[in-house]
């Protein structure tokens, strides 16, 4: 089965509510999410997306996505897409690196292969251990009254686990956050404390010792790499690593010099499902926890996230956290892949199990 035609789709996804998305690092409010369908000379449509959190978060931008694809696609048309490890190569022979537009590329082909063979995204992926995945709530930086607000809610709407955000203001209010949202929550949730690099290492010292008692993960609390790693026996509280797990490289590294407890995993950051796959396996040897994410984006990347996600050993699963909390409709509104109870079931259709409905996206912004 070879690949004749693959058209790209830009999809704006505004933040609901009007105050947009804020973390220590970014306030976004309009997302753009770039589509990719891979169709093939045997007419199967394969479906993959990108959708970076702005152009701050991390090092990736939707119009960088975009450039890397038209780089890219032009190389795969009348590729045999039946082994993912040679068409991997093809992509990585076009361009060095941009491991966040490549994943669009992976999910489809994976796609593609799941429905030609009749079988879930998760079989491709090892297989599944569960039919349901949980996922977790992440708030915005917002007052302590009303974090604790939303936790409380969150938590009675099922959800297992809150990632509470602090940083980019005064330390006082991150403290008063944390103690508020453990007092309205205790032991009714796991809690992750998400800095998204915006604190420096003194600061993430003071709020782990007037936090000292709560028992929460520390998420990417400082800039660099390096910045954590000079925290390694000087905090209480166990350090996740997000947005430094640039690549595969980073997270071997991270392990390795054991500075991290555990990790907040991207898939297009990390290159694509496949990519996953090998860090699901390097933080399974040494019992590290994660989560299987991205940083925006709809049903697509949702569906890619809960297939992975199934495959995690549950006891060391953090959750999928997909955006469908803060963006409005879908484009499968047959098959919407949401969040019921807290938790999110695992589409058993072959392929991805999500089929955008040409009526939402609109003209291709490009066709190779
Ligand atoms: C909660 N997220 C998965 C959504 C935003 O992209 C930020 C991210 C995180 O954990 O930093
Ligand atoms: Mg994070």
């Amino acid at each position: 089965m070879r690949i004749e035609v693959i058209n790209v789709y830009k999809c704006l996804l505004p933040v609901k509510g009007g105050s947009g998305y804020r973390m220590a690092s970014d306030n976004v409010q309009l997302l753009d999410s770039t589509l990719l369908e891979v169709v093939t000379d045997e007419g199967l449509k394969g479906w993959g997306e990108t959708c970076p959190v702005g152009p701050i978060y991390q090092p990736h931008h939707a119009l960088g996505a975009r450039a890397a694809i038209a780089e890219i696609a032009p190389g795969l048309i009348g590729q045999e897409v039946s082994s993912m490890r040679r068409i991997a190569k093809v992509v990585d022979d076009r361009l060095n690196r941009h491991g966040y537009a490549k994943a669009a590329f992976d999910i489809a082909f994976l796609d593609v292969l799941g429905q030609s063979l009749g079988v879930p995204i998760s079989s491709l992926l090892g297989g599944a251990l569960t039919d349901r995945v949980p996922s977790y709530y992440s708030t915005i930086v917002g007052t302590p009254e009303e974090t604790a607000r939303i936790a409380a809610d969150k938590v009675k709407a099922g959800y297992p686990r809150l990632q509470i955000k602090i940083g980019g203001r005064d330390l006082e209010q991150d403290v008063a956050t944390v103690h508020k949202v453990w007092e309205a929550v205790g032991y009714k949730a796991r809690i992750a404390v998400d800095g998204n690099r915006g604190l420096t290492v003194a600061t993430a010292m003071h709020l782990d010792r007037l936090c000292e008692s709560i028992p929460f993960a520390f998420e990417q609390p400082c800039n660099t790499m390096d910045e954590i790693a000079t925290l390694k026996g000087r905090l209480t509280h166990p350090v996740y690593l997000d947005e430094n797990t640039e690549d595969l490289n980073a997270v071997l590294r991270a392990i390795s010099l054991n500075i991290a407890d555990g990790f907040g995993f991207k898939v297009t950051r990390l290159g694509g499902l496949s990519k996953m796959t090998t860090v699901r396996d390097m933080c399974a040897i040494r019992s590290l926890p994660h989560t299987c994410d991205d940083a925006w984006g709809g049903d697509i990347i949702a569906a890619a996230c809960v297939h992975l996600a199934s495959t995690v050993e549950p006891r060391r699963f953090e959750g999928a956290w997909i955006a469908q909390e803060y963006i409005e409709g879908h484009y499968d509104p047959v098959n919407p892949i949401v969040i019921r109870d807290g938790h999110i079931e695992v589409p058993q259709r072959p392929g991805l199990g999500v089929k955008p409905d040409p009526e939402t996206l609109g003209a291709a912004v490009a066709t190779y």
